[in-house]
């Protein structure tokens, strides 16, 4: 944080700084393996917390309920602008609070309740929004979902055609949480046309990827792209909604009135300026940096015994089956928080074991990458998280692990971090 501040902030609440400053340090020493976080960038950081986050302005640049908009229709109109232009998409709506509101209002965009949505189920990879029980669009909505293939643990497109075919679902989404391989948007296309439903790409973990060229995009193919702002394409926490000029405007009632109030303005800013951020050769580099360095951590594994889900990865994630080390995935991920790596216990496809206590960890490359570490930094971090995993209970080796781990760490500075 900012000297000055930080000076501010223990002046009027000591207990919430000393809390933002811990977890400033905690996130300066530790190596962030969780696959859907980042380190966004000082300006970003700036923008976040800005004066912007007193205004309220229900509406869309030059079409508002409240007065006062002269500086903040011109920072939404950039974000939108930018939007576009670093996607490709005809139309932008950058005003969803997050991922999961952005998917409501695709829902509330052409679905009514009792429709019927179809996308990946929550242990296969997908997302709560695509209509898994739990959530609000496996409820409100008539849900299938597709999985993956047994034997390889890759998307049977087959299937999912078959079940199209038979369910008629209004609404196809492709994407989601725990996918290693790289998403045949244009096949789900194909297979949504056939079917006469509405394509929602997902491309909330993938969207940097996207943007930097590691990832084909979907925005050709799909009705709509949804998208949160803050994983690999490491904006602050947010959302946006991209998609076809015939589907703007029920896009955008969709957002406002129908599911949201104001927007966040202070977030609309730092979208716009990671968004430009994006645009520079920079982030090209660095998004074939997060692939190559999730290429290196996932063969490094594998040479030490590890099971990656489908053997490997394509893009910024590793899904793996701990069941080889002898060890769940919640206490591996907690040995291995202790040990200065922090990553997240996930569900593998087909796991027999509770999604509270599942038999894989997640793990991910984007924020590793933001601080300029490479592939032999992720050999060194194989190496570690290998050590951990074998002796979950050791202590004292967490405890020495988690030295060297800082070291490294100090040896690479995470943006925005001032400390
Ligand atoms: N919570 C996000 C993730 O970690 O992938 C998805 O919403």
């Amino acid at each position: 944080m900012h000297p000055a501040l930080r000076e501010t902030l223990e002046s009027v609440d000591p207990e919430i700084a000393e809390l933002l400053v811990a977890e400033e340090r905690r996130q300066r020493d530790k190596v962030r393996l969780i696959a859907s976080e980042n380190y966004v960038s000082g300006a970003v950081l700036a923008a976040t917390g800005s004066v912007l986050t007193n205004k309220y302005s229900e509406g869309y640049p030059t079409k508002r309920y409240y007065e006062g908009q002269q500086y903040i229709d011109r920072v939404e109109q950039l974000c939108i602008d930018r939007a576009k232009a670093l996607f490709g998409a005809d139309h932008a709506n950058v005003q969803p609070y997050s991922g999961s509101p952005a998917n409501l209002a695709v829902y509330f965009a052409f679905l009514k309740p009792g429709d019927t949505v179809m996308g990946m189920g929550l242990p296969a990879g997908g997302h709560l929004t695509h209509g898994w029980n739990v959530s609000i669009t496996g409820t409100y909505f008539r849900a299938v979902q597709y999985g993956v293939r047994q034997d390889t643990h890759c998307i049977d497109l087959d299937e999912v055609r078959a079940l199209a075919k038979k369910e008629q679902p209004k609404l196809m989404f492709a994407g989601g949480t725990a996918i290693p391989r790289t998403i045949d948007f244009a096949a789900f296309a194909d297979i949504a046309r056939e079917v006469g439903a509405v394509f929602a790409a997902d491309i909330a973990h993938i969207a940097g990827l996207v943007a930097g060229g590691q990832h084909p995009s979907p925005v050709p193919v799909a009705d709509v792209v949804s998208t949160t702002t803050h994983k690999t394409l490491r904006g602050p926490r947010g959302g946006m909604l991209m998609c076809k000029a015939q589907h703007a405007k029920a896009i955008d009632r969709a957002v406002f009135p129908g599911l949201q109030g104001g927007p966040h303005n202070h977030t609309t800013a730092g979208i716009a300026i990671a968004l430009k951020e994006a645009q520079q050769a920079s982030f090209r580099d660095y998004a074939a940096q997060i692939v190559a360095n999730a290429k290196a951590l996932a063969a490094a594994l594998v040479e030490r015994g590890w099971s990656l889900i489908t053997g490997g990865t394509d893009n910024h994630l590793i899904l793996a089956d701990l069941t080889p080390k002898g060890v769940s995935g919640k206490i591996a991920a907690r040995a291995l928080d202790a040990a200065g790596m922090e990553l997240n216990y996930n569900s593998i496809p087909f796991d027999p074991r509770k999604p509270f206590d599942p038999s894989g960890v997640r793990l991910g490359t984007p924020s590793v990458t933001s601080r300029g570490m490479g592939p032999t930094e992720m050999r060194q971090i194989a190496h570690w998280m290998d050590a951990v995993v074998t002796a979950p209970t050791d202590a004292a080796l967490h405890e020495r692990i988690s030295g060297e781990v800082r070291e490294l760490c100090a040896r690479f500075p995470a943006p925005g971090i001032l400390l």
